[in-house]
């Protein structure tokens, strides 16, 4: 324990797994204890980053994600859109806007992009930081000259999920590898954008391998700025639905150790709030999660109402962060 405090500052990128079980055995009130000293000495503790997401192409994806109404080996009942034309995007960024929404995060259901498809992506970027908003886009795999033109364009963020462990993830997806994914990471940092990167608890994993994602994500060489922790949302028609949930205090545990092994990275409360009641949502705040995902749709999902979550904020005293200042 006093070993753990000493260290709480540090930012270290050698995490072992041993180390990071041990803060996820500890007693409960100890855990986010330590989480909450943390995520106080790094941020502002009632204040909480928002976001809005928007499926700028959904469905028919060639991945065979296990989780994910999109892919075109699930059965689901999603309707397939093909790339949104750039004033729609304009106008959901602006709604986003209004709302409160500081980042918006465009979604699209590709394995990677397409040199040509990525065109569209970039006027999509100019277009939303013209409007004074943070950029997040999620297109799947990134080759290097990729990334680089995205950051020409102006993107702030880029999301790309490890998901879950090394391990476990031959369970979840077959199309692509654990390294691919690293590489994903590997060519966004290079290019100078900041990485959101995280994954999905819930999906019949151990703690085990909760502990060895985390491990992942906080030794890389840099830590994500941005770690989406998404409890799996049960989407009809794919092989997870019906999986027995996580225990909540187990979600809560994972989000309090992300804070504490990565403190000064954002842990966003992300895929899951419909599950979530205002309690856990509270103790997920704080264990130290600082940002969320805003309006009433994620991708292809639900999401509370905004007024639900004004409401809940208004109960904790919780304010939504202004965006950073430009460089
Ligand atoms: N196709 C791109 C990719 O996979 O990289 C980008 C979009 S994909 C929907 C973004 C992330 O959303 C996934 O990596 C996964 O972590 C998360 N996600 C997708 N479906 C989910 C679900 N049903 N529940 C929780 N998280 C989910
Ligand atoms: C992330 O980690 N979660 C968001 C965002 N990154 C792109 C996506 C959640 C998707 C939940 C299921 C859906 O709405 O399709
Ligand atoms: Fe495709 Fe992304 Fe869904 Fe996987 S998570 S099936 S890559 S949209």
């Amino acid at each position: 324990m006093s070993l753990l405090i000493k260290q709480k500052t540090e930012i270290r990128t050698d995490w072992k797994i041993d180390e990071i079980e041990a803060i996820f055995d500890l007693p409960f009130a100890d855990l986010i204890h330590q989480a909450q000293t943390i995520h106080r000495e790094n941020f502002d503790a009632n204040s909480v980053q928002i976001s809005t997401l928007l499926s700028i192409k959904t469905g028919a994806c060639p991945e065979d994600c296990a989780y994910c109404s999109q892919s075109a080996l699930n059965t689901t009942d999603l309707e397939r859109e093909k790339l949104l034309p750039l004033n729609e995007v304009v106008s959901a960024a602006q709604e986003a806007k209004d709302a409160g929404s500081t980042r918006f995060c465009m979604g699209a259901a590709w394995r990677n992009p397409t040199d040509k498809s990525l065109d569209h992506v970039v006027d999509m970027i100019v277009a939303v930081k013209e409007m004074g908003m943070e950029t997040c886009v999620t297109l799947g795999m990134l080759k290097k000259e990729q990334a680089i033109r995205l950051k020409e364009a102006g993107l702030d963020y880029y999301n790309h999920n490890l998901d879950t462990s090394p391990e476990f993830y031959g369970n979840i997806i077959t199309t692509r590898t654990y390294n691919d994914r690293l590489e994903t990471l590997d060519n966004v940092r290079s290019a100078g954008i900041n990485v959101c990167a995280g994954g999905i608890l819930g999906m019949g994993e151990t703690r085990r391998d909760r502990a060895r994602l985390l491990q992942e994500l906080a030794t890389l060489p840099q830590h994500p700025e941005s770690v989406p922790i998404n409890d799996l949302v049960q989407v009809k028609g794919t092989p997870l639905d019906g999986i027995d949930r996580l225990d909540s205090f187990e979600f809560i545990r994972t989000v309090a150790v992300a804070r504490i092994i990565m403190p000064k990275s954002y842990v966003r409360l992300s895929a899951g709030r419909m599950e979530m009641n205002d309690e856990m949502q509270s103790l997920c705040f704080l264990a130290g999660a600082n940002s969320i995902f805003y309006g009433e749709r994620l991708l292809t999902t639900d999401n509370p109402s905004e007024s639900h979550d004004n409401l809940l904020f208004n109960k904790l005293g919780i304010k939504s962060e202004k965006p950073l200042e430009k460089a």
